[in-house]
């Protein structure tokens, strides 16, 4: 099942039938056979398609995906990262709309819902968040706050940006994007490339709260000081170094000039209560 979808031009083209947009889920796994059952069972059923990418995994965390999910789309990646599995996960997916989440049971895959919202009322880029109100965290140590809210900051302040949690990788965007980001991080930075990308890309960025539950089973395999080192650089080399395509260079559903929002005012001037009362007096 597909979800409606207003396209580039929603408000012009109000009265033709919207086509309807295709979501797909991509899923980054290494040693996950106790987390992913859950993951798969809890996905809505308007998903139409669900890309595992594996390649390292030792454990049946294929053959799980494969038992629950007959149409699972397996994405072979044997290099070491989450930023190689989830580039190769997005340059196999299908979908109109595409979703990453975590295979350990952290992210809940009925919260897609509130990620898509945003992106049929004309936001690009979706990204979830722990520290909005109805977001939380049962899994961030003291020293993952600490490092996340420094890091945070520090974006913020060197993109102009307003994020509320950085490294968080619960996003959902569409499709197009991808042409602008242009992604090339291999580890867990990736999820600071895309959000500084999308930050110095121009994208129209939305937070939505998300509530990140403990890992079901087994060990994180993030490096709180070696990954901490990596996003500080990723950060650094995207906001010094990195040139988003300009408006004429991307797809047309993005395209607009760079690094400003749209600004879409709808004219609000008194109504004459009379041209409403007449209409209810004529029904
Ligand atoms: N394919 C693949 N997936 C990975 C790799 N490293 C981590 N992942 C997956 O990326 C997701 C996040 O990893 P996790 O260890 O939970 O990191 P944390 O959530 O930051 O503590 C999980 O679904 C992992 O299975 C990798 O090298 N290859
Ligand atoms: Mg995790």
């Amino acid at each position: 099942m597909s979800i409606p979808y207003p396209g580039p031009n929603s408000l012009s083209t109000h009265s033709a039938p919207s086509p309807l947009a295709s979501v797909s889920v991509v899923i980054p796994t290494l040693n996950e056979a106790m987390n992913l059952p859950w993951v798969l069972r809890r996905m809505p059923s308007y998903v139409d398609e669900v890309v595992i990418v594996d390649g390292r995994s030792k454990d049946h965390t294929v053959d799980v995906a494969r038992a629950l999910r007959v149409d699972v789309l397996v994405v072979s990646e044997p290099r070491a990262g989450k930023g190689w599995a989830l580039r190769a996960g997005f340059a196999a997916a299908s979908g109109d709309i595409i979703v990453m989440l975590d295979a350990d049971g952290s992210m809940d895959p009925q919260e897609i819902g509130w990620f898509i919202s945003p992106l049929q009322h004309d936001f690009d880029f979706v990204k979830g968040s722990r520290h909005v109100t109805g977001g939380g965290s049962e899994d961030l140590t003291w020293l993952r706050q600490a490092g996340n809210q420094a890091l945070t900051g520090l974006a913020n302040m060197v993109l102009h940006s307003n994020y509320s949690d950085l490294c968080y990788g619960y996003i959902a965007f569409r499709r197009e994007c991808l042409e602008v980001l242009q992604l090339e991080s291999e580890g867990f930075e990736i999820e600071t490339e895309l959000i500084v990308k999308a930050a110095r890309g121009g994208l129209r960025i939305a937070e939505v709260p998300s509530m990140e539950l403990n890992r079901i089973s087994g060990a994180s395999n993030l490096q709180t000081f070696r990954d901490g080192w990596r996003v500080l650089r990723t950060l650094a080399r995207e906001c010094t170094s990195w040139d988003a395509p300009t408006a004429g260079a991307r797809p047309e559903a993005l395209r607009r000039v760079k690094y400003t929002y749209p600004s879409v005012r709808h004219s609000r001037t008194p109504t004459d209560p009379r041209s409403v009362l007449t209409l209810a007096e004529g029904a």
